[in-house]
């Protein structure tokens, strides 16, 4: 039973026998991991544990490649082949009160890979999970592999068996230190998933330098300046000055009088000259006359771009009174 109803042939059952005995066959050579390995069936929604957060699809488009709707996760063309968006409202797929009512789906949307695509990869971008886990509705069977940052397969879930045309989900979940990467699979059309939950790293991970290097309360100073660099491939001319912060709670300076604030020239630039453009932004020092002064001081400066996304850096300097 395919997952997509129109234009497409059902795929044969021997053909997926064949493939399963095969895969079996396979898999008795090789040593899998089982670390964090769970399948669970019979569920209809996936915990969001502490530390975790859930991507649901809901804000998706049908038929839309699925790009990235929270920094940190990166939904990755695998073997030619893109995550999508499928609306279950549109009718043109077998899931539950549509056509054959064959799947399941949470809410409306639910993403898959399209009609031949059997396996998608999706990356933690801003640093490794620990946890990842996923309902899914199959005709076929489906399983995750878990990968660290040089490609060793480190967890797998196990295997999510047939569970279609009964309204529930297996929930599949890897839990392992150091996870750079999943891989979902196996057969194209036949699975779909809904309900990620994760703990890996949703803010950007910024580089920040601030100046003076030494603050001391009692100079005469007005400003601590600070450079803001963006992992990955943000862009700082994104980032909304009115919303960054520094320690949670002094504004970055925004008064258009100043030129520093209203010239891009002035606030953007390659201060440690390392290729990538900082973010220059300043905030006014009397709100760190509270810090303890004798020692190093972990300042963190958070904020959000123009699209909402947020990011965050640290930055230690030595505080002195004298
Ligand atoms: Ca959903
Ligand atoms: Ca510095
Ligand atoms: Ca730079």
């Amino acid at each position: 039973m395919t997952l997509k109803t129109k234009k497409f042939d059902v795929r044969s059952k021997t053909a997926t026998v064949i493939l399963c005995v095969m895969m079996i066959a396979t898999m008795s050579f090789v040593v899998v991991p089982i670390a964090g390995a769970l399948v669970e069936g019979n569920v209809t929604t996936n915990p969001c544990p502490p530390g975790c957060w859930l991507i649901n699809f809901e804000d998706g488009n049908d038929g839309a490649v699925i790009l990235s709707p929270v920094p940190g996760l990166q939904f990755t063309t695998t073997m030619g082949y893109d995550w999508i968006y499928g609306d279950k409202r549109t009718g043109y797929y077998n899931v539950d009160p549509y056509g054959s009512r064959a799947y399941c789906c949470n809410g409306d949307f639910f993403a898959w890979l399209g009609i031949p695509g059997h396996q998608g990869r999706i990356d933690f971008t801003q640093g490794t999970a620990s946890y990842f886990s996923v309902l899914t509705s199959t005709y076929s069977g489906v399983a995750i592999d878990a990968y660290d940052s040089e490609d060793n397969w480190i967890a797998t879930s196990g295997w999510a068996s047939y569970n279609i045309f009964n309204g529930t989900f297996t929930r599949l979940t890897v839990e392992a230190p150091g996870m750079a990467y999943i891989i979902i699979h196996d057969k194209g059309n036949l699975w779909l998933i809904d309900d990620i939950v994760t703990d890996a790293p949703d803010i950007i991970e910024a580089t920040v330098d601030i100046d003076p290097d030494t603050l001391n309360l009692k100079g005469k100073g007005k400003w601590i300046t600070c450079y803001i660099e963006l992992s990955g491939d943000y862009d700082v001319a994104d980032i909304d000055a009115t919303t960054v912060l520094l320690n949670w709670d002094i504004p970055a300076v925004v008064d258009t009088q100043h030129g520093f604030t209203s010239n891009p020239e002035s606030y953007l630039m390659d201060h440690d000259g390392d290729g990538i453009l900082e973010c220059m932004v300043k905030f006014d020092r009397t709100g760190l006359e509270t810090l303890d002064s004798g020692g190093p001081v972990e300042l963190t400066v958070v904020g959000l771009l123009n699209d909402g996304t947020p990011f965050r850096g640290t930055d230690t300097i030595r505080v002195i009174s004298k």
